[in-house]
């Protein structure tokens, strides 16, 4: 289960390092963590000791393989998770008091309203399928993992990379899980076992109690998509952080999580090899044995 998490939020509990963050909201926080999730039995690491939206996350995750940026394609999958930057940034702008709920109508309702206004700019979609270079070219860094797995799995350059530094003043929000880094352990197949896909992720600033939960739940949805794509089993999730941090708006429901007994990881089936990487849906995940505790509820800091 999920010890690895709620030891390193207690952890910081109790020494992380008080300041006031760019949101202004404040947390505690270090530097440096790791937490490994062997999931060569299927497992999917959605944890227990909340609820967990999983499907929002892995939602999050095909919008990303999608390459679009506009919050418009997330709302009409009800995801809401990226409405409040766009939002602040309308209210800025404008000066109007509109509320998220009317906020996230118009840009339903209206195309040209989403378009001026929805767009994160070249956030992790755009960079993982259309990373520009000085020259122009546009480079599909997924794709071309994805090649690499096939035809050069011992490579250690299968990494797609989302840090573009001449584009971040550009972004709504610097990526925050920005290095995917790909490895395949029994190449040659002994013992008539397939290889095995794993994956390594560096997040530069982790939202513990918010965040975190969503980005393991979604990276191990990745690693299951592109394992079947290349026909490997899975392996494990290795998930690194740097400015890991506790949002002091957090802190109380951070302890009632932590006075919580975790339960084992629920199982993940694909139901259907879809052609490529690019023709996944929802519809696709069955989550198995996912029986968490209560909800809760918490604010994001925008
Ligand atoms: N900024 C901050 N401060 N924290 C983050 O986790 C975060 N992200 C993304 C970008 N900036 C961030 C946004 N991802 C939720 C989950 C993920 C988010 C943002 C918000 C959230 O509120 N989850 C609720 C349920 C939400 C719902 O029901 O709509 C939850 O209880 O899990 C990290 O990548």
């Amino acid at each position: 289960p999920e010890y690895q998490y709620l030891d390193l939020m207690e952890h910081l509990l109790e020494h992380g390092d008080r300041r006031i963050d760019r949101t202004g909201v404040g947390t505690l926080s270090g530097l440096g963590a790791m937490m490994r999730f062997d999931l060569s039995k299927g497992q999917i690491p959605i944890f227990t000791t909340k609820r967990v939206y999983w499907k929002l996350a892995v939602k999050e995750m095909l919008w990303f393989l999608t390459g679009d940026t506009n919050i418009r394609n997330l709302l009409q999958e009800n995801v809401r998770i990226w409405t409040d930057w766009p939002l602040a940034k309308y209210r800025k702008a404008t000066g109007e008091d509109i509320d998220q709920v009317a906020f996230e109508k118009r840009i339903l309702e209206d195309e040209a309203f989403a378009l001026q206004w929805g767009d994160l700019g070249p956030v992790y979609g755009k960079q993982w399928r259309q990373w520009r270079d000085a020259e122009g070219r546009v480079h599909d860094q997924l794709a071309s993992v994805i090649k690499d797995l096939k035809t050069n799995p011992s490579s250690r350059r299968m990494i797609f990379h989302a840090w573009n530094v001449g584009e971040l003043a550009d972004m709504a929000l610097h990526p925050c899980h920005m290095v995917y880094q790909f490895h395949v352990s029994n190449i040659s197949a002994e013992g008539g076992k397939r290889p095995r896909l794993s994956l390594m992720v560096f997040q530069r600033s982790c939202d513990l109690f918010l965040g975190n939960p969503f980005n393991v739940c979604q990276q191990a949805a990745l690693l299951a998509m592109v394992a079947q794509q290349v026909d490997m089993d899975v392996g494990e999730l290795v998930w690194s952080g740097g400015d890991v941090h506790l949002y002091l708006n957090h802190l109380d429901a951070i302890r009632e999580q932590l006075s919580r007994e975790p339960k084992p990881f629920p199982t993940l089936r694909l139901l259907r090899r879809p052609a490529s990487i690019d023709d996944y849906r929802i519809e696709d995940f069955e989550v198995t044995g996912y029986e968490p505790h209560a909800a809760i509820a918490a604010e994001v800091a925008v």
